[in-house]
């Protein structure tokens, strides 16, 4: 598929895709969406891509929903177009996925970095959820994904002020992995993405799966979850290749099976 609004680079065994409006700031217009998920649905099903970056480039990762798209819209317009249906890709992607921001991370550009599994910051990253400026609140998880990993004070903060934080406050609050200078963002990303896609996939697709299974369950119900994974990957060669290779001191090789 021929991309307008996204880059896509395959360097098996990692991606990177890279949000190319610059003029609007990467606003995520419908078609920019449409084409990020249908992107990383290609690249969930690509047995030779093994970890993604997700990017904006040197000077933003995405400035929001596109408001100019937005403005005039009525309610049923916004229930009709089944946007929280259209995210399923990224966030059910079943790979690592790897945010590397640089700029404004703000409103839907700031969910979508949240959906990612790691966040990498440069040094002047911004993120944010101004809806409430425009008298809306987050639409695309961010009341939720907040919350969930920086706490209640500070979700209120972002949500109520419109203020954005800094790279190093976000990371402070435990929503950014690491702050780096801006331009080594992304080459630090996607060292982080060929670090994990060296790991058996089944696995790091489980641990993922297990990881995001604790925000929604009980803690019995994650545990539980966490066992059958645990057990089922002694069904894979990847699991008899890893031990083994430990045992004979060499580096193990693996399949995804
Ligand atoms: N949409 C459309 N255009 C945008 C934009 C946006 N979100 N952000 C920036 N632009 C455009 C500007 O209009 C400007 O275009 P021209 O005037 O040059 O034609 C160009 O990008 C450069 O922007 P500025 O001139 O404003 O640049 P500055 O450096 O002065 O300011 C800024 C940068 C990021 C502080 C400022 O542009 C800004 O405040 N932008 C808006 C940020 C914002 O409010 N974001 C939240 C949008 S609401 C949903 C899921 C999610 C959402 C909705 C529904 N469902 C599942 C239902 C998400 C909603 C949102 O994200």
């Amino acid at each position: 598929m021929a991309y307008e609004h996204i880059l896509v680079e395959i360097e098996a065994p990692i991606a990177t895709v890279t949000l190319n409006r610059p003029k609007v700031l990467n606003a995520l217009s419908p078609d920019l969406i449409h084409e990020l998920t249908s992107a990383l649905a290609d690249l969930d099903a690509d047995d030779s891509v093994r970890a993604v970056v997700l990017t904006g480039g040197a000077k933003v990762f995405a400035a929001g929903a596109d408001i100019g798209d937005m403005a005039d819209r009525s309610a049923v317009d916004q229930l009709s177009r089944d946007q929280t249906g259209r995210w399923a890709p990224l966030a059910g992607f079943s790979k690592p996925l790897i945010a590397a921001v640089n700029g404004y991370a703000l409103g839907g550009g700031c969910e979508v970095a949240l959906m990612c599994d790691m966040i990498v910051a440069g040094e002047t990253a911004r993120f944010g959820q101004p809806e409430i400026n425009l008298g809306i609140i987050p639409g695309a998880g961010g009341t939720q994904r907040w919350p969930r990993t920086a706490g209640k004070y500070a979700a209120m903060e972002v949500m109520l002020t419109g203020a954005p934080l800094t790279a190093q406050r976000a990371h402070e609050l435990g929503i950014v992995n690491k702050v780096v200078p801006a331009e080594m963002t992304i080459p630090v990303a996607e060292r982080m993405a060929r670090q994990v896609a060296e790991k058996p996939p089944l696995a790091a697709r489980m641990a993922k799966e297990a990881v995001l299974k604790a925000f929604e369950a009980p803690l019995a119900e994650g545990l539980a979850s966490e066992r059958k994974s645990f057990y089922f990957l002694f069904a894979t060669e990847d699991q008899k290749e890893g031990m083994h290779a430990f045992l004979e001191k060499r580096k193990g090789v693996f399949k995804g099976r």
